[in-house]
C-alpha cells in the first residue's frame, strides 16, 4: 500500500485516477468471435467452448437432471445461507417497485409513467477462479420481480463440463431452467445476436473477465443494452480513531482478493491508525488462500492521511468509490455530504461483505468513478419507464395555444398544425 501523508489539494486529481486499462488490442479477436457466432450459431459456441474452456460438450445446456441434482450436492448450511440472502434481496428490491401516478398537469391533460419489464434479459455469470452465484441472486431476483418474460443464463463450464452446484441451485430457486454452458465473448455474442437455441436478448447483465467486458462494450454500440461499464472492484474506507484496525484491514482485503487489479483505499485522520492497519494487513494477508491476488492489488492501493473528516469526505466524493465504508464516529452526521458512491456501509459492524452477499442491497455497482453519474443495478435496471398521456377536447383547448406558439417559434409548422386542426374541430362542435 502506497502511503501518502497530507497530500496537497493540487495532487488529489492525480490520486483519484484508477490505473488505466487499454483493451483495444482485444477487439479484433472478439470481433472474429462475433462473426463466428453470427455465422455458425450453436456450433460455434460448442467449438469455442472446446477451444477456450477445454471441454467437448454433448449439449450446450445443463440437463434437467443436472439442475435438480444441485439440491443434494450442496450442504444444508450453504442452501440455508442462499435462501436467507435470496429472501433479503427480494425484500429490499420489491420495495423499489413504483406504482404509476396520474398527474393532471392542467384540467383535461393527464400524464403518467409506468414501469414495464424488459422482455428478454441475458445474465452472464463467471465461472473461473470464483463461481459468483451471489451475482446470480443479485441479477435474477430483480429480473423476476420486474417480470421479465425470459431470462437467459450463460456461464462457462468447468473442464469436466459441469456447472458449479451453487449456480445450478440458485438458478432453480429463481425458476431459470435453461443454463447455457458457455462463457467469454462467445456467450455475450450469443445473447446479443441469438443462435438456434439461445434467443437474442434486449439487455445483457453481469461481470466477467476482460473479454466479456470488452465484448459487452462493443455490442452496446450495436443496439443491445448493457448493465454497467464494469471495472475492477473497489472499496474506500474512512477511518478515524474510533475504527478497529483489524476490521479495516479485513474490509480492505475483502475487495483486494477479487483480483490483482482491484483498488482499495484507506483514508484516515490518524497516523497511528494508518500504521496499525498496515500491520494488520500483513498479518491477515498471509493467511488468505487468494493472497497472491490480494498482495498485487495492495501494491496499487493507497493509504492516505488527511486532516479531518471534512477532507476525507471531499476526497471520497472526488474518487467516487464503488463501495464506501464509514468507520468513523458520528457517521450519521455526514451522510448528507456523501455525493458520489455506489453503496455505503456505516459504522464498525457493517462489513462490505454483507452487501456483497446477504443484507439485501445489490452488489452490481458502478466502478472506475462511474458512481459520479451512475447507480448500481436495481429493479429499475430491468424495466423501461413508459410515459402515457390523455388529453380531452377541453384539455386541448387549455394547452393548445402554448403548443402552437412554441411550434411556430421553432419554425415547425406541421407540429403547430397537429394542434390547430383539432382545435378547429373542437370549436366547431
Ligand atoms: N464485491 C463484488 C461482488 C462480489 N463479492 C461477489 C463477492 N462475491 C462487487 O464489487
Ligand atoms: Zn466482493
Amino acid at each position: 500500500m502506497r502511503k501518502i501523508e497530507y497530500p496537497a489539494q493540487a495532487d488529489w486529481q492525480e490520486l483519484v485516477k484508477r490505473p488505466t486499462q487499454n483493451f483495444e488490442d482485444l477487439e479484433a479477436g472478439i470481433a472474429q468471435t462475433f462473426r463466428l457466432v453470427q455465422k455458425q450459431g450453436d456450433a460455434a459456441l460448442l467449438e469455442l467452448t472446446q477451444k477456450y474452456d477445454g471441454v467437448k460438450l454433448d449439449s450446450l445446456f445443463a440437463s434437467q437432471e443436472e439442475i435438480a441434482a444441485a439440491e443434494s450436492e450442496l450442504s444444508p448450511e450453504l442452501k440455508e445461507a442462499i435462501l436467507q440472502a435470496y429472501s433479503n434481496i427480494q425484500l429490499f428490491h420489491a420495495q423499489q417497485a413504483e406504482q404509476p401516478k396520474h398527474v393532471e398537469t392542467m384540467p383535461g391533460v393527464t400524464c403518467w409513467r409506468k414501469s414495464v419489464a424488459i422482455d428478454r434479459v441475458g445474465l452472464y455469470i463467471p465461472g473461473g477462479t470464483a463461481p459468483l452465484f451471489s451475482t446470480l441472486l443479485m441479477l435474477g431476483v430483480p429480473a423476476r420481480l420486474a417480470g421479465c418474460k425470459e431470462i437467459i443464463l450463460c456461464t462457462p463450464p468447468s473442464k469436466s463440463g459441469s456447472i458449479h452446484p451453487a449456480i445450478r441451485y440458485t438458478a432453480s430457486l429463481l425458476g431459470i431452467d435453461k443454463i447455457a454452458k458457455v462463457g467469454g465473448a462467445q456467450a455475450v455474442a450469443a445473447m446479443a445476436f441469438g443462435t438456434e437455441s439461445i434467443p437474442a436478448v434486449n439487455k445483457i447483465f453481469g461481470p466477467g473477465n476482460q473479454y466479456v467486458t470488452v465484448a459487452k462494450q462493443m455490442l452496446s454500440k450495436t443496439g443491445v443494452a448493457i448493465d454497467l461499464p464494469a471495472g475492477p472492484s473497489e472499496v474506500l474506507v474512512m477511518a478515524d480513531d474510533s475504527a478497529n484496525p483489524a476490521f479495516v484491514a479485513a474490509d480492505l482485503l475483502s475487495q483486494a482478493e477479487h483480483g490483482a487489479d482491484s483498488q482499495v483505499v484507506l483514508l484516515t485522520t490518524s497516523a497511528e491508525m494508518l500504521k496499525r492497519v498496515e500491520q494488520e494487513l500483513q498479518v491477515q494477508l498471509s493467511n488468505l488462500p487468494r493472497k497472491e491476488f490480494a498482495a498485487k492489488a495492495l501494491e496499487n492501493s493507497l493509504g492516505i492521511l488527511l486532516s479531518n473528516v471534512e477532507e476525507m469526505l471531499r476526497f471520497s466524493n472526488l474518487y467516487a468509490p464503488e463501495h464506501l465504508i464509514l468507520s468513523i464516529q458520528n457517521f450519521e452526521e455526514v451522510l448528507d455530504k456523501i455525493t458520489n458512491a455506489g453503496s455505503v456501509f456505516l459504522g464498525n459492524y457493517s462489513p462490505e461483505s454483507a452487501g456483497d452477499y446477504a443484507s439485501g442491497t445489490n452488489h452490481t455497482l458502478p466502478t472506475n468513478g462511474y458512481a459520479r453519474a451512475y447507480s448500481g443495478v436495481s429493479l429499475d435496471s430491468f424495466v423501461k419507464k413508459i410515459t402515457f398521456q390523455h388529453i380531452t377536447p377541453a384539455g386541448l383547448q387549455n394547452i393548445g395555444k402554448a403548443i402552437e406558439v412554441m411550434a411556430a417559434a421553432e419554425g415547425l409548422e406541421a407540429h403547430k398544425n397537429a394542434v390547430s386542426i383539432r382545435l378547429k374541430e373542437v370549436q366547431n362542435v
